[in-house]
């Protein structure tokens, strides 16, 4: 039992719950050491939205707006940790959500539809086919799934499938805390934020966003300068974490 008065009430809770849901087959083992590198890397921005990354959430909103078919690709552990905020999204920007694992059984992914239904998410249905240039299961999509997707939102995405979505020509939204990671570097738009934050601003900002931000967002996309941002914001915090 966590004491509500715990000074890392939240943190303890989700892990307690990310444990949970590991047990049961919807998170991944390996989601959870997954979670502890992010949990890291959330310390050091000081587990708060920046001003770098609520700039890449509203451009994310811009992309998703303004896509004819977007999809949110969903995971374990993003089922896991914002189930209800997919839900959200995906109801503010019409997109698809299709759920592909890397550690992938076909009871898993029933299992996260599942879950993802009764929080609310319209899932995709249908036959799986082997449609994406990876030798390992990643490469497992519906046709009118990411295949046929031209904006994809991705968190906690692996570097190997984010490489071959953007080699084949789509734009890739990542969320992702490691700013250094290969996900991060090789995706059009990273938002360097947690999952649980980041959803909800992008559910925000496409309520609130205007025709020309969305505009001017799309035509100064700058990953490059969006990851030295969040190293930058890193930096300036540990370099102040003991005064
Ligand atoms: O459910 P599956 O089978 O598809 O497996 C999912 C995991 C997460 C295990 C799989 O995709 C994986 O191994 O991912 P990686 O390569 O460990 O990458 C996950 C990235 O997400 C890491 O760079 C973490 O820093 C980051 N991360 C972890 N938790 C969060 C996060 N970023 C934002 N919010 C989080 N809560």
């Amino acid at each position: 039992m966590i004491p509500k008065d715990h000074p890392r009430y939240r943190s303890l809770v989700t892990r307690e719950h990310l444990t949970e849901c590991a047990k049961t087959g919807i998170v991944a083992w390996e989601g959870l050491t997954a979670h502890g590198r992010g949990e890291a890397f959330d310390y050091m921005i000081g587990e708060r939205t920046t001003p770098s990354a609520l700039l890449a959430e509203r451009t994310a909103a811009a992309m998703l707006l303004s896509a004819s078919n977007p999809l949110i690709s969903v995971n374990g552990n993003t089922a896991a940790l914002a189930a209800k905020e997919i839900s959200e999204l995906q109801k503010t920007c019409r997109a698809r959500v299709e759920v592909n694992l890397f550690h992938r059984t076909k009871k898993r992914v029933e299992m996260i539809e599942d879950f993802l239904r009764n929080s609310g998410v319209d899932v995709l249905t249908g036959e799986a086919e082997k449609l994406l240039p990876l030798s390992h299961d990643r490469a497992w999509c519906r046709r009118d799934g990411v295949f046929s997707a031209d904006v994809v939102l991705v968190p906690l995405e692996d570097g190997d499938r984010c490489e071959a979505l953007v080699g084949m020509g789509k734009t890739v939204i990542a969320v992702d805390l490691n700013p250094l990671s290969r996900t991060a570097r090789s995706a059009t738009l990273t938002i360097v934020d947690e999952l649980t934050r980041a959803i909800p601003q992008i559910t925000r900002a496409c309520c609130d966003i205007s025709d020309i931000e969305q505009q001017q967002l799309l035509r100064s996309v700058d990953n490059h300068y969006l990851l030295s941002e969040a190293i930058r914001e890193m930096t300036l915090r540990l370099s102040h974490a003991l005064d």
